[in-house]
């Protein structure tokens, strides 16, 4: 009894040891990877995803799908060195409910080597391509009220995407300023043309990662970069402070010597690649309000330029191709305009809007769709007509 008790203490702690070693080698390991989506998203946790785990030794793959949880509970894996692979691809309609923007997006993540020897876990966060994109958020070009003041204009640039986006190079152009008539037609647009003509434009400087901008961020150019309520050069009556801390840049108008501009020199200033008139003050989008595109272009400088046609005036104005075109806003003079004094093309903006009138302190401003884990993402239907508001003040970096 007592040395049958013993060996079966001694085999007991052979066969223990010897069983811990064929399972694993029978039974192998437990490994759960958990899936999570980008921080921006409206979810945390990424089900029905693809997570494939390789053996680095053996090449061997094996594939699960995540849960509800996010989780793939790999069952059985021998010991040793895997990369893990994780994608997953989003219909516009469950990328629209993750990220509020309806576009096709494919996520993936990896992990290059990832040594699983023992029973364990692992989280991955997804990336992915920027959904989403630039959009014009505000665009206030009306002038102070009770004043002949219009130099606090800005334009306001917000990152809608769910990704930083850098702002260098990126591209401003202004389309002939609108008009209160409401008999006299819009050459390009009367002859039917897709593309937009700029009297203007401007580009953010940067050689390409100096002006990051996060989600849910934007930049501010202003016509000058000054607080317009109580700078010395500016007008009691302005509604806007676009000083340092809330113009990112400013426009300083040098195309006429002779018309000298201000320069804050805290806040740099973009390029001018084109203008229309080398005799204007400054930069105007017009108290009328004007068409305002973004765009990106490799050589907008070198744009072909074409006068309006069927009339006399012979300002030039660049031509861009559509496609080039990120978002427009087609900011016009009063309610009465029609379709054919619009200055955007509709494959730009479907619709137009307006302030109202001159020297009103109000600005267009889009709407807000929706709100993700704070970041607001704003709507854009490419019809300025649904998708802007007025704002009786306007509100540079804020709402
Ligand atoms: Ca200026
Ligand atoms: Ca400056
Ligand atoms: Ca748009």
């Amino acid at each position: 009894m007592r040395i049958s008790a013993f060996l079966l203490f001694l085999c007991g702690t052979i066969a223990v040891t010897s069983c811990q070693k064929n399972n694993d080698v029978d039974n192998g390991v437990n490994y759960a990877v958990t899936v999570n989506y980008p921080a921006t998203y409206n979810a945390v946790a990424a089900a029905e995803v693809t997570v494939v785990l390789k053996n680095l030794t053996t090449n061997q793959q094996t594939a699960l799908v995540t849960n509800a949880a996010g989780t793939a509970n790999f069952e059985g894996l021998t010991p040793g060195n895997y990369s893990i692979t994780v994608s997953k691809e989003l219909s516009t309609t469950a990328a629209e409910a993750l990220t509020g923007v309806a576009q096709e997006v494919f996520l993936n993540a990896t992990e290059p080597q990832v040594q699983i020897i023992a029973e364990g876990s692992k989280t991955i966060t997804l990336t992915g391509s920027a959904i989403g994109g630039w959009v014009i958020k505000e665009f206030y070009y009306s002038g102070a009220p009770n004043s002949f003041y219009f130099y606090d204009a800005f334009i306001e640039i917000y990152n809608n995407s769910t990704d930083t986006l850098y702002a260098d190079g990126l591209l401003i152009g202004n389309t002939k300023a609108s008009s209160s008539s409401t008999t006299a037609v819009y050459g390009f647009i009367a002859e039917g043309r897709d593309d937009v003509y700029l009297a203007t434009i401007l580009r953010i400087p940067g050689s390409g990662k100096e002006h990051p901008v996060a989600p849910g961020k934007s930049i501010v150019i202003a016509t000058d970069a000054i607080n317009h309520k109580d700078d010395p050069n500016g007008n009691a009556n302005s509604p806007v402070n676009l000083g340092q801390g809330i113009a990112d840049f400013e426009v300083f108008f040098y195309v006429n010597p002779n018309t000298p501009d201000t320069d804050n020199p805290d806040v740099p200033n973009v390029d001018i690649l084109h203008s229309y008139s080398t005799t204007l003050f400054d930069y105007l989008p017009g108290v009328f309000g004007s068409g305002l595109v973004i765009f990106e272009h490799s050589d907008a400088a070198s744009l072909p330029k074409f006068t309006e046609p069927n009339t006399t005036s012979s300002s030039l104005y660049a031509q861009v191709p559509k496609a080039s075109i990120i978002d427009g806003v087609d900011a016009v003079a009063n309610s009465n305009i029609r379709t054919e004094q619009k200055r955007l093309p509709i494959g730009i903006d479907a619709g137009m809007n307006t302030v109202g009138s001159t020297y009103t302190g109000t600005s267009l401003r889009r709407k807000v769709k929706q709100e993700i884990n704070g970041r607001k993402i704003l709507q854009d239907t490419n019809n300025s007509s649904n998708d802007f508001e007025v704002a009786n003040t306007p509100t540079p970096k804020g709402w």
